[in-house]
C-alpha cells in the first residue's frame, strides 16, 4: 500500500520507505499514515472479505508492496474466547479473552514481525535485531529464520523467561545479554542501529513493526460480527500493542467500516514498572521514568516504555483509563483463566485479567460492558513461574489413602 511516514509529535510527513526510528527533525515518534480513500478504492475491487481471519487478510491496511512475498508463519487468525465462568466470577457478563498465545511464536509479537520481517526484505535488508524482554526476540529469532537473515537480539541479563530464551537459541539468534534492565538495552540498540545501517532495528520504534499488531482490532472487529465491544483491556510494558490496537480501530473508522462509539483502551501495568498509569492518573503530560522496574511479570518488567505518547493518547482519546496491579494479583489472574477457562497465559498477559477484576470492583468498568481481555503470550513461556509456587504433588501412598477414605465415607 502506498503510504507515508509522520511524526506523531510535530506532524512532520515523511515518504514511505525510509530507514527512520524517530523524527528526523524533533525526535519525535513516528507512524504509518494512508490515504485512506485509496484503501476504501482497493478494498472495493479487493477479495478481502472472503480471506481467512490472519494479519494478510488486511493487506491493504498494511504498508507492504504488493510485488513481495509476504515471510509468514500462519501469524493471527487467534480464537477469541467466550468466558462466561470468569467473567460470572468477575461480574461482567459479556467477557471474552482474544488469547495471542495461540501465535506460531505464542505471542501477538508475530502480527508485527511477520509484516517488519517482510519490509526488511522488502528494502533489501540482510539483518535484523531488537531488544528484548523475551518474546520480541523469540518472534524476531523465528521469523528472520524463515526469511534466511541474520538475527541478534539484546536481553536483560536474568530478567528473560526461560522458554523465550530457549526459542531465540532454537531459531539461531546471536544471543547478547546486556548488564542492565531492558531499558538500557534497548537504548543500547537503537544507537547501534542508527550508526550501523545493515542493522535492521525491529523494536516498536520501527513504525512498519507496529503496523502489524494493528490487525488485533481489525480481528475483533469481524470476530464479532462487524462490531467493537465497549472495552479493550491490553497489557502495557513498551506500550507499541495498545497504541497499534487503538490506531487499528481508528483506521476501521477513517475507512468507513466501523462507526463510532470506537472501544474504551484500558491499559495495565505491573505495580513495579508502572510509569504510563502514574502519568495518566496525575493528568500529566509526560512520564516519569522507573529506573529499577520490578515485577514478576518479567515481559512488561520495563520502566522507560518508548511509545508511552503514544499509548496515553490512545488511552485518552478513547475514553479509556491505566490502571496497575500487583504481582499477587497477576499470579491470581493467571490461576483463575487457566483452570477455570482453559487457557494459560503469562503472567504479563494475565495482568489483563487482573486489571480487569480490579476495575470491575472499582466500578469504573460496570457489569453490563462488553468487554475483551488481549492475552498476550503463552504460559508455556514462563513456567518456572507456575511450578515455582506449586506445594508439590501428591505421593501415591497418600492418593490411595484418599481414595480409601472416600470409599470409607461412601
Ligand atoms: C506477553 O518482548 O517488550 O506494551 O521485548 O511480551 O507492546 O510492549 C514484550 C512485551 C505484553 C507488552 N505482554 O507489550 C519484548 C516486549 C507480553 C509481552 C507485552 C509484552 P508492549
Amino acid at each position: 500500500m502506498e503510504h507515508f511516514i509522520k511524526c506523531i509529535s510535530c506532524g512532520g510527513e515523511f515518504g514511505g520507505n525510509k530507514v527512520i526510528y524517530s523524527c528526523p527533525n524533533c525526535g519525535g515518534l513516528l507512524e504509518i499514515g494512508y490515504d485512506f480513500e485509496s484503501i476504501c478504492e482497493r478494498l472495493g475491487k479487493s477479495d478481502w472479505t472472503s480471506r481467512p481471519l490472519s494479519v494478510w487478510r488486511y493487506r491493504e491496511f498494511l504498508p507492504i508492496g504488493p510485488l513481495i512475498e509476504p515471510i509468514t508463519l500462519g501469524e493471527g487468525g487467534t480464537s477469541l474466547h467466550r468466558c462466561q465462568r470468569l467473567g460470572e466470577r468477575i461480574g461482567i457478563s459479556r467477557l471474552r479473552v482474544k488469547n495471542e498465545g495461540e501465535n506460531p511464536t505464542g505471542s501477538f509479537k508475530d502480527r508485527g514481525m511477520a509484516v517488519g520481517i517482510t519490509k526488511a526484505l522488502e528494502l533489501g535488508k540482510r539483518w535484523v535485531a531488537c531488544a528484548s524482554t523475551g518474546n520480541t526476540s523469540a518472534s524476531l529469532a523465528a521469523y528472520a529464520a524463515k526469511a534466511g537473515i541474520r538475527r541478534t537480539v539484546l536481553v536483560p541479563k536474568g530478567g528473560v523467561a526461560y522458554g523465550k530464551i530457549a526459542q531465540a537459541i532454537a531459531h539461531g539468534a546471536e544471543i547478547v545479554e546486556v548488564e542492565g534492565n531492558f531499558d538500557e538495552a534497548l537504548r543500547l540498540i537503537i544507537e547501534l542501529a542508527v550508526r550501523i545501517p545493515e542493522l535492521y532495528l525491529m523494536n516498536s520504534v520501527n513504525p512498519y513493526r507496529l503496523e502489524g499488531q494493528k490487525t488485533l482490532a481489525f480481528e475483533l472487529f469481524d470476530q464479532l460480527g462487524g462490531r467493537v465491544p465497549d472495552c479493550v483491556v491490553v497489557p502495557v510494558g513498551n506500550a507499541g500493542n495498545i497504541s497499534a490496537i487503538w490506531k487499528g480501530f481508528r483506521e476501521l473508522e477513517a475507512s468507513g467500516l466501523l462507526d463510532p462509539p470506537l472501544p474504551r483502551m484500558i491499559g495495565i501495568q505491573a505495580e513495579g514498572a508502572a510509569p504510563i498509569v502514574k502519568a495518566f492518573k496525575s493528568g500529566s503530560d509526560a512520564i516519569d521514568p522507573i529506573e529499577e522496574p520490578a515485577t514478576v511479570a518479567t515481559a512488561i518488567r520495563i520502566g522507560r516504555p518508548a511509545s508511552w505518547k503514544k499509548a496515553l493518547r490512545a488511552v485518552r482519546e478513547s475514553g479509556g483509563l491505566m490502571e496497575a496491579v500487583s504481582d499477587e494479583e497477576i499470579l491470581l489472574a493467571q490461576r483463575l483463566l487457566a483452570a477455570e477457562e482453559g487457557i494459560f497465559v503469562e503472567p504479563a498477559s494475565a495482568s489483563s485479567i487482573a486489571g480487569l477484576m480490579k476495575l470491575r470492583q472499582s466500578g469504573e468498568i460496570s457489569g453490563e460492558e462488553e468487554v475483551v481481555c488481549v492475552a498476550t503470550g503463552h504460559g508455556l513461556k514462563d513456567p518456572e513461574v507456575i511450578v515455582e509456587s506449586f506445594k508439590g504433588p501428591l505421593s501415591l501412598q497418600d492418593f490411595l489413602l484418599s481414595i480409601r477414605a472416600m470409599a470409607k465415607a461412601a
